[in-house]
């Protein structure tokens, strides 16, 4: 088991309220499990904006907590991998790349592709996709003309739906101007990332989008403010969607014995892998609450595994699912995904993720390892 640090330039800047990235400082993890090689990426962003974890302190949890505790334990499955790991509190990204590893090794060894293996686990549910329909995000833009101008390209590309980041002060006009140019047809969706500091100010901003038929506006009150949501619900004819607030498959109960979301992002990195993913999906599914498979700027390594997430039956709504050049000049895998035509995506169908790490790149890029029996800060 390895962990590498990789550094990898953006093909131009990611702008959110949290700040801008010009590159992803990713953590990857390399095992070696019943005889086979498994790769993941964790999440995790340099800066703890989004929630409280960060590149450098999943490198620390992984090598000091996670990794050791996993090597004692010797688990012979990956479903085991959660319950060796839930005596350590929160870390879900870091948790969620490590348990992905081994699935990972697992399912190459069997041949079995990570999309069908997920699927199986919804019982009654039909097989996976084969290929997604294809959806953008839209970080924020410095005018409405610049941000026209964006939306534009990827509308052109084929993308089926944008999701655009909002803001205080930057809300009905961007969503006024995208309408205006782009029409009502354009499926269009917003993310706040719990920009709006209480339920009267939301709704005061939020209400004037709902004449603007937008798909859902996402977590625009606090990561922690579940009854908040289900408050602002009651007054916009908008859904809401959750997505920092829901952390677990007990937080998605919650959100949904509130009504406090119509419409659910489901990321594996943020409730603690991909089978808690899957979980959610089926608590939502049952509920009658659409999901859709959410995107942290990841890699072709993680864009491979959300695609395999996205197949499955209770997405029924476009996710963050992009092309690789959507960020990426260079990706660290062999096969990035690519837009269709039509704005799909293809579903990895090889073994696994379905795609492999390029060792050249991760090699060129390369900024720290760690072996167990390290130090995790070296
Ligand atoms: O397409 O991968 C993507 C990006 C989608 O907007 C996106 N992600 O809040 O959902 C989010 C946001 C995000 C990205 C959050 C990076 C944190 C880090």
């Amino acid at each position: 088991m390895e962990l590498l640090r990789v550094r990898v330039p953006l093909a131009a800047p990611w702008i959110t309220a949290g700040g801008t990235l010009h590159a992803r400082d990713v953590v990857l993890i390399r095992v070696v499990f019943g005889g086979q090689e498994g790769w993941a990426e964790c999440v995790a962003h340099p800066e703890p904006t989004y929630s409280a974890e960060y590149v450098e302190g999943a490198w620390d949890v992984l090598g000091r907590h996670l990794i050791p505790r996993l090597l004692s334990a010797q688990p012979g499955d990956a479903q085991q991998v959660a319950g060796v790991l839930a005596p350590v509190k929160g870390h879900q990204m870091a948790k969620a790349a490590l348990e992905l590893a081994l699935l990972d090794a697992q399912l190459r060894a069997t041949g079995r592709p990570l999309a069908r293996y997920l699927a199986d686990r919804l019982p009654g549910a039909p097989a996976p996709a084969k290929c997604v329909p294809a959806g953008v995000a839209v970080g924020l833009s410095g005018s409405l003309d610049a941000l026209v101008a964006e939306v534009g390209r990827f509308v052109d590309d084929g993308y089926q739906r944008v999701k655009l980041k909002i803001q205080p002060g930057w809300d009905e006009a961007p969503v006024a101007a995208l309408r205006r140019v782009f029409g009502p047809r354009l499926a269009l969706q917003v993310d706040a990332n719990g920009a709006y500091a209480d339920v009267s100010d939301a709704a005061g901003a939020l209400l004037t989008l709902d004449g603007h038929g937008l798909v859902c506006i996402e977590q625009p009150l606090g990561d922690d403010d579940m009854v908040g949501h289900a408050e602002l619900g009651l007054v916009l004819s908008t859904p809401i969607c959750l997505d920092e607030g829901v952390a677990s498959p007990a937080d998605a109960e919650t959100a949904l014995a509130l009504g406090a979301c119509r419409v659910l992002n489901i990321k594996a990195g943020r409730v603690g892998g991909y089978l808690a993913a899957v979980d959610i999906a089926a608590r939502c599914a049952r509920a009658g609450v659409p999901v859709w498979c959410g995107g942290m700027v990841e890699t072709g390594l993680g864009r491979a595994a959300n695609l395999a997430l996205a197949a499955l039956a209770p997405f029924t709504l476009t996710g963050d699912v992009s092309a690789s050049d959507r960020f990426w000049a260079h990706d660290i895998v062999t096969a990035p995904t690519v837009l269709h035509a039509g704005g799909t995506i293809a579903v990895p169908s090889g073994p696994g993720v379905g795609v492999e790490v390029r060792g050249d790149v991760v090699a060129g890029a390369l900024s720290r390892e760690w072996h167990p029996g390290g130090t995790p800060s070296s």
